[in-house]
């Protein structure tokens, strides 16, 4: 039986942890465990029949970690074909009757993507390849995604199992407790994603116990229309006489996913800490159990890398102004290839409150496919909207959607029948809600009628490639009311028609109707406001309009959809200029300034305007000034936002890397300011573990500013390493930085060694988490809580 058949109608019961299991038949520290697919086939095939033996219908091989990062091409290839036979071996021996299947297992490559990480998307797709082609020729039944922690790996992941197999695939995210991937996605953002792609199954694995899972469960449950998996650790870990040990046991944790069972998960198995004996409980109380039936839900989802945009609620906002059409300056930009300009327009619409934003590049003299795939490519590395992809090349189409980090919504498809054969394959395969405007071959219908029909025929031919209504979302179009009267109320009726007879979304780009009248945003809000009435899901406008945003809110308030009036409030409170000449600049005045200062333009993650105010700033600030009243400013309002859960390890590194570049023209200033007479050698690192080094680096600055020669080892540096350059060095003083408290006890192991070493030395300590006191209980001569102490402390040893 074929995998997806037997799902339709069986609870699917995986197996359970594997690392744990290896390790206690001898698997040592540091040793690749799916080389022992080959030296040990003997003990993993008694482990994976072990789980057959206790019931599991599936069993993953042992390849999480096997990449191409890890083993040679030869090698990948050994290690997969005999992990696919041992997996096979164990199913032929196993008693059991039940039916079973050879999940072929792929986890994460232990790297970011660019641009956090420096891993290329598209090579993180070839890697990915390699595994999938392997897993076909030797026979697995099916591909199992699992553990991602970022939405953009899983998504490569995904593609090249698309793309190089005919398998079904099945995927599964690792979430945090608060809910979300280490990235930032909600549940409903990865079932956006991979559902979009063609994904089999969705779940969740790993990271934490089945109580802690309850909620992204009903999450995922809530939004998928595939059967939902869930695979989680044997409660929370514990540390007992040294051993890691999980909390709950088989039966507790049994009973739990098996209540989650008769809440839809179809698919069920165990991650870290569970054993034969967990997956055996499991099964006995799952596997004469039905699946419920795959519900087809209707929410209309977009999403980006951290949350989902659902149509089907009240009225969306897409923020137009991502569009060169009738704009001198953006034009000239996109010639310029300034980025920064173009960012900034995202990031303002975003803090006038738009949920998606538009994205249109297309000039006739620059490359459109390149310059919206770049610019798709670092918009979504410091906005997380969701964005539409405006264009109306196929190829330009492609080359954003592959890169997207999410499921975009597409502008656009129409009736034309050589339209849809090029947009609707790449809606299939990337996903995405697709604008199909109601025009064809024979132009735009002047009747509603005309548009019906269109609309009728694409939701026909969409249907032949597998769209689903909810992914469509129909444009009535919007024609200049000054040149046809009757215009603006057949746009109207069409889209009234599309929302209640064809039970589909609609979309309008609402400016063009004012097109030759004076003062448009009035017409403008007023339309706007009577397509709403009319069933408008989303309207592409500009949000710096404070018609179309006073429009928006009252529509919210007046029906209901605004709980407790607290958007109109936050709006109209904030709207002081209603009634002036001029209601644009009201709202648009405020956000135009939002980037000149450095530490805004850090806190925003743009890194070519961070350098560029920081060289100007510099004619006129002390380098130092700037990093004092700028820059730790900055980090630490984001590091405030992270640990509120309001800002993820995405924004934080954006972050990170745009104080890096406001740097290195700080740096190059301080140098030149520099007494070259240099008094003493000071050895500086980040220790063990820990790879925070802008403060070491600021430390490391002002003391060469000072003239102290430094040998800056870096970040995540052993103790060994330290005391080696010390010693070499003859250093009176090394100076150790540590940002989190997990490495802390690496500070104090090479406080303890350089004492051994070099009873001589001085040591002195600094870094966010640590304290006179800690300074003192680990051992350490000095502590100072900024780089002038660290200054101080060093002219101290020099003048002694
Ligand atoms: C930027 C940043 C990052 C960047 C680091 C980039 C880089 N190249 O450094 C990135 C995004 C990579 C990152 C990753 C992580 N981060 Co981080 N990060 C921060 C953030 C926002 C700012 C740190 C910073 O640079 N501050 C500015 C500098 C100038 O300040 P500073 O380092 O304290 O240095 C000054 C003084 O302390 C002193 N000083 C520093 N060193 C020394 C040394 C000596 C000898 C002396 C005398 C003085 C001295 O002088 C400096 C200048 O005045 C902080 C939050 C915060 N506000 O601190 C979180 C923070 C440190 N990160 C945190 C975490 C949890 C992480 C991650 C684990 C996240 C994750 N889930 O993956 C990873 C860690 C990976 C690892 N193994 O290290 C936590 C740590 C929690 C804790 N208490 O343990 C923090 C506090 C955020 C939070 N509130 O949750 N992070």
């Amino acid at each position: 039986m074929k995998i997806l058949d037997f799902i339709k109608n069986n609870i699917l019961v995986l197996d359970g942890g594997m690392g744990t299991l290896l390790q206690s038949r001898g698997l040592g520290a540091g040793e690749l465990p799916e080389r022992w697919n080959i030296t040990h086939p003997d003990i993993v095939r008694s482990i994976h029949q072990s789980y057959y033996d206790a019931g599991a219908n599936s069993v993953s091989t042992n390849t999480f970690g096997a990449n191409l990062l890890k083993f040679s091409r030869e090698e990948l290839e050994e290690v997969i074909k005999a992990a696919i036979e041992n997996v096979r071996a164990a199913k032929e021996a196993s008693e059991n009757k039940s039916e079973k299947f050879i999940a072929f297992d792929i986890g994460p490559l232990g790297k970011l993507l660019k641009p956090y990480g420096d891993l290329d998307f598209e090579d993180a797709v070839a890697l990915f390849a390699e595994n999938v082609k392997l897993a076909e020729k030797y026979g697995a039944d099916y591909i199992f995604i699992e553990t991602m922690n970022d939405s953009y790996e899983t998504k490569a992941a995904l593609l090249a199992a698309k793309e190089n197999s005919s398998l079904p695939v099945f995927v599964s995210n690792a979430y945090g407790s608060d809910g979300r991937l280490m990235t930032g996605a909600s549940p409903a953002a990865m079932i956006a994603l991979l559902e979009g792609m063609g994904a089999d199954a969705i779940g969740a694995n790993c990271s934490l116990g089945p109580d802690q899972l309850v909620s992204v469960a009903n999450e995922l449950l809530k939004y998928a229309s595939v059967p939902v998996l869930l695979k989680p650790n044997a409660g929370l870990p514990e540390i007992r006489d040294g051993k890691t040990v999980y909390d709950i046991t088989p039966d507790q944790f049994a009973k739990k996913v098996s209540e989650l069972v008769d809440l839809g998960i179809g698919i069920a198995g165990g991650c870290c800490g569970t054993t034969p004996e967990y997956i055996e409980k499991l099964s006995a109380l799952c596997c004469d159990k039905k699946p419920r039936a795959i519900e087809k839900k209707n929410h209309s989802l977009v999403s980006s890398y951290t949350h989902a945009v659902d149509l089907n609620n009240s009225p969306i906002l897409i923020g137009e102004r991502i569009n060169p059409t009738g704009k001198k300056l953006f034009k000239q930009a996109l010639r310029d290839h300034d980025l920064d300009y173009i960012l900034k327009e995202g990031l303002d619409q975003e803090a006038a409150g738009v949920h998606i934003l538009d994205v249109n590049v297309g000039l006739p003299e620059i490359n459109e496919a390149e310059m919206i795939r770049e610019v798709v490519c670092e918009l979504q590395a410091i906005c997380p909207l969701p964005l539409q992809i405006d264009t109306s090349d196929p190829e330009a189409m492609e080359s954003a959607l592959r890169r997207y980090n999410g499921k975009a919504m597409i502008n656009s498809v129409n009736g034309k029948p050589e339209s849809m054969s090029a947009v609707f394959p790449l809606v299939k395969k990337y996903g995405g809600v697709v604008v199909a405007l109601t025009l064809d071959e024979n132009g735009i219908p002047t009747d509603a009628d005309g548009r019906i029909e269109i609309a009728k025929k694409i939701l026909a031919e969409a249907e032949k490639y597998g769209i689903d209504k909810k992914n469509i979302i129909f444009d009535t179009l919007t024609l200049t009311v000054s040149s046809d009267k009757n215009s603006a109320m057949v746009t109207i009726e069409a889209l009234r028609r599309v929302k209640n007879e064809l039970g589909a979304n609609t979309v309008l780009g609402v400016s063009n109707v004012s097109f030759g009248l004076p003062n448009r945003d009035v017409l403008n809000g007023i339309f706007f406001t009577c397509a709403m009435e009319n069933g408008l899901s989303a309207a592409i406008m500009n949000p710096y309009s404070a018609e179309m945003m006073k429009a928006y809110h009252c529509f919210k308030v007046l029906h209901g959809l605004d709980e407790n009036c607290a958007e109109y409030i936050d709006f109209a409170s904030n709207l002081t200029n209603i009634t002036a000449n001029s209601p644009q600049s009201a709202i648009k005045s405020e956000k135009n300034d939002s980037t000149e200062s450095l530490k805004d333009a850090i806190i925003k993650g743009l890194r070519e305007k961070a350098r560029e105010i920081t060289v100007k700033e510099l004619e006129s600030s002390k380098p130092l000034d700037l990093v004092k009243e700028n820059i730790i400013p900055a980090l630490d309002t984001v590091g405030k936002g992270f640990e509120t859960g309001k800002v993820y390890l995405p924004g934080l590194l954006m972050s990170a890397e745009a104080a890096k570049t406001a740097f290195e023209p700080i740096s190059a200033a301080l140098s030149q300011e520099k007494d070259n007479s240099e008094r003493m050698t000071i050895v500086m690192a980040t220790v063990k573990g820990d790879i925070h080094d802008i403060g070491k680096n600021i430390v490391t600055l002002l003391l060469e500013n000072y003239g102290f020669k430094v040998i800056d080892l870096g970040r995540d540096v052993s103790p060994e390493r330290i005391v080696e350059e010390a010693i070499a060095q003859k250093a009176p003083l090394v100076g150790l930085s540590a940002l989190m408290t997990t490495t802390v006890p690496a500070m104090e192991e090479t406080v303890k060694l350089l004492r051994a070493s070099l009873p001589d030395c001085k040591i002195m300590v600094g870094g966010a988490v640590l304290t006179e006191e800690y300074a003192k209980m680990i051992g350490a001569d000095f502590y100072a809580p900024d780089a002038m102490g660290a200054v101080r402390i060093a002219e101290s040893i020099c003048v002694s």
